[in-house]
């Protein structure tokens, strides 16, 4: 069995879309007014956003009009420049402390399932893993966590629904330090009685660990869905302003023609993208490479 699904397949609805505009591109070194009308519709459709085509339009002119160069070569470069504006690795050090995973994200968005495969993942690094069941608001969310606890046979903390999220996660930081374990991952409820609440019920996890762990969370991970296209960037916004995302986690680019969101999210953010979420199953989770998710979108369809 692959390891990984090949990003390729995953990737396949985003490419069929751009395969299309690309062979209307051939080997042209120039750039007219219908190349651009016909790349702008290309990113646009693909959720590149209206900014960041812009941006990429323009810079694509520039280096075409100075270098000559193919079309094609000068937008795969760059989307490439784009994509090399943050290192995209999840680090894997492991401190004297356990390193704490905060997993963020509106309902739906794929927090506890990406927290099981990455569980998966760290256990194929040789890590060990902890689950915190941070979110006590949904009635499934804790048997949910506790279900890929059990997948990945590694402990899961947990109190019942309703208890205090930060005091669960507080607990499962102090149990696995006692453990000496390497990484707990905190999964978080996604959604609350409004978006205020959800943020300041975030920030107080945040606050209480901090009581045991200045340096933590380590990472605050956003989980997006790839799915909405755009709306992502708001939700981006938003968790950003509130929590200070230090990486992402793009779900469901299996289902999705709208893989451009993750140019827009990085010429607006910079911030790392760790992991794509490629399924629903346990190994489904692949680390993001920004020259194979590039050489991808620019693979000929196969018949
Ligand atoms: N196809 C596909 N489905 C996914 C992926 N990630 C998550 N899902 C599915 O999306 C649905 C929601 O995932 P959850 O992990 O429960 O989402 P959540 O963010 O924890 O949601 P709340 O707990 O309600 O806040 C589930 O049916 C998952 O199987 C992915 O990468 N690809
Ligand atoms: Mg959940």
């Amino acid at each position: 069995m692959a390891l990984f699904k090949s990003i390729k397949t995953v990737l396949s609805k985003t490419r069929s879309a751009f395969s299309q505009s690309l062979q209307f591109l051939g080997l042209k070194t120039i750039i007219d007014e219908d190349t651009l009308e016909a790349l702008s519709t290309l990113l646009l459709r693909a959720d590149f956003g209206v900014e960041t085509t812009e941006i990429l339009l323009q810079r694509l002119k520039a280096r075409v009009d100075q270098s000559h160069c193919e079309v094609r070569t000068a937008l795969k470069l760059e989307l490439a420049a784009l994509l090399a504006l943050a290192p995209q690795t999840f680090s894997l050090d492991t401190l004297t402390e356990p390193r704490v995973v905060l997993f963020v994200g509106v309902n739906g968005a794929g927090k506890t399932t990406s927290i099981g495969k990455l569980a998966w993942f760290l256990k194929q690094q040789r890590k060990s893993v902890l689950l915190a069941a941070g979110d006590t608001f949904r009635a499934a969310a804790v048997t949910q966590l506790q279900t890929w606890g059990e997948r990945n046979q590694i402990p899961v903390i947990a109190q019942p629904t309703g208890s205090d999220s930060a005091s669960v996660i507080y607990d499962a930081i102090q149990s696995a330090s006692a453990r000496k374990i390497d990484f707990v991952l905190a999964d978080t409820a996604g959604r609350l009685q409004n978006k205020t609440h959800l943020m300041d019920e975030l920030r107080k996890v945040i606050r209480v660990m901090k009581k045991l762990d200045a340096s933590a969370p380590h990472e605050v991970i956003l989980v997006l869905d790839a799915s909405i296209g755009q709306n992502a960037l708001q939700q981006m916004r938003e968790f950003h302003a509130a929590l200070n995302v230090t990486g992402l986690i793009i779900t469901k680019l299996d289902g999705t023609a709208k893989a451009g969101i993750i140019f827009a999210i990085m010429t607006e953010f910079k911030c790392p993208i760790y992991f794509v979420g490629t399924g629903e199953a346990l190994e489904d989770l692949a680390p993001f490479e920004a020259d194979r998710f590039i050489d991808s979108l620019f693979e000929e369809e196969m018949k």
